[in-house]
């Protein structure tokens, strides 16, 4: 009989590449979605697997129905991406963020305790958790140090995973995912905001992008490489937590340049904070500007991770690199222009 997976967070981003991996797995794929005005269906549209999708109505916050869903479905494995998982914005909205990233996924826990301790659940920890770093590269046994209500969060999830793995003997796993993104990222985090942005600049010949700090620097990896890391982790004899990350780090102006050389555009730097721009070195025209309304009250300045522990025990072998990444989203947004597929204007 075919394995069953309940996806939390399905129509986001992680839970497009999971359903398609694990449909291609064979397994029978149960999509749980919170109700709104309208449903966003287009990632799993545009990974082909829309049709293959058993929805169920879910919400992290309403514990009874976390329970019915779980005794309905009786999924063989759980996986928990579901989350407010914009940083930005998880300095306004501490207490909700607070309420379904962590206290969430204790009500999930404790469900699953519930219904059926045998159902295995990977919990989506970040690398968020480690904000103000401890060590360099950051490895499962580097301190934690979030900074941002969100790292915070996610941090009392991580270990309230661990907590039922030796409290109650049941098989939790925390993938510590370093940032990762695809052509199918939300357009308010940096890295599609760049492409998305830059697209439409080459297309209409004019236009600026306003971006936070430019010096911050991350370890961009693939959506897909990532999400197939996360089922590796859910296989294993014993359950692991495991770092998975690139192993490069890169910092947002990088990005920036990367991009726009995928456009055969060069961009020339100068000024600095806030009033530092990128101009496009052929016609002169600023096309980034710093504004701070993007800063954060605390930042996390650069994170750097090491998955080794994965590419040995998992045998896990991303096969998409920094520039392949940024190439792909660029060309991916060229052709949403092309086809005005983007919204002429986007909330931050
Ligand atoms: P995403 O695109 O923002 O997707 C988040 C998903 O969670 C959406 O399907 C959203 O539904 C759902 N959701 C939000 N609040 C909910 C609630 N109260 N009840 C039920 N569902 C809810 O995020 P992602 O990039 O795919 O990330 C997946 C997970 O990995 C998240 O937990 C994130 O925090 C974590 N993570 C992401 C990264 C990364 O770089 N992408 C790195 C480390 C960890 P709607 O469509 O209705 O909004
Ligand atoms: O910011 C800087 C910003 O919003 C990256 C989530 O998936 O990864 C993601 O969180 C960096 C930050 O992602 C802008 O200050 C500059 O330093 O793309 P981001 P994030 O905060 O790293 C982690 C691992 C997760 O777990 C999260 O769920 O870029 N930055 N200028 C900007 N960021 C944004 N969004 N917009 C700007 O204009």
């Amino acid at each position: 009989m075919a394995k069953r997976a309940l996806i939390t967070g399905i129509t986001g981003q992680d839970g497009a590449y999971l359903a398609r991996r694990l449909t291609d797995e064979g397994y029978q794929v149960h999509g749980a979605y919170r109700r709104s005005a309208s449903l966003t269906t287009w990632r799993l549209k545009e990974i082909g697997v829309l049709d293959d999708i058993q929805f169920e109505p879910f919400e992290l916050a309403e514990y009874n129905n976390i329970l019915r869903t779980l005794d309905r479905v009786q999924p063989d494995e759980v996986y928990n991406l579901a989350a407010q998982s914009f940083v930005g914005i998880s300095f306004e909205q501490p207490l909700y963020t607070s309420d379904i990233d962590g206290i969430g996924v204790a009500r999930l826990l404790e469900a699953i305790r519930c219904v059926d301790p045998k159902m295995k659940m990977y919990q989506a920890s970040t690398s968020e958790m480690f904000g103000k770093v401890q060590a360099v590269p950051q490895t499962e046994t580097t301190p934690f140090y979030p900074r941002s209500p969100y790292g915070v969060a996610k941090l009392y999830a991580h270990w309230m995973s661990v907590n039922y793995r030796e409290s109650h003997d049941m098989y939790t796993v925390s993938g510590i995912l370093f940032n990762h993104e695809s052509p199918l990222r939300g357009l308010e985090f940096v890295t599609r905001k760049i492409t998305s942005s830059l697209a439409r600049i080459h297309h209409d010949g004019k236009g600026e992008m306003q971006l936070g700090n430019l010096d911050a620097e991350r370890d961009w990896g693939f959506a897909g490489d990532y999400m197939n890391a996360a089922y590796l982790m859910m296989q294993q004899e014993t359950p692991q937590d495991f770092v998975i990350a690139s192993g490069r780090t890169h910092s947002v102006r990088d990005f920036v340049n990367a991009a726009a050389s995928a456009l055969d555009m060069s961009i020339e730097w100068e000024g600095s904070a806030e009033k530092e721009v990128g101009r496009n070195q052929k016609t002169g025209e600023v096309v980034v500007r710093v504004n701070p309304k993007f800063w954060r009250p605390a930042e996390v300045e650069q994170l750097l991770g090491d998955p080794s522990r994965a590419r040995k025990s998992l045998n896990w072998n991303p096969e998409v690199n920094f520039e392949q990444l940024v190439e792909k989203m660029v060309l991916a947004d060229v052709k949403n222009v092309e086809a005005g597929l983007l919204p002429s204007r986007t909330l931050e």
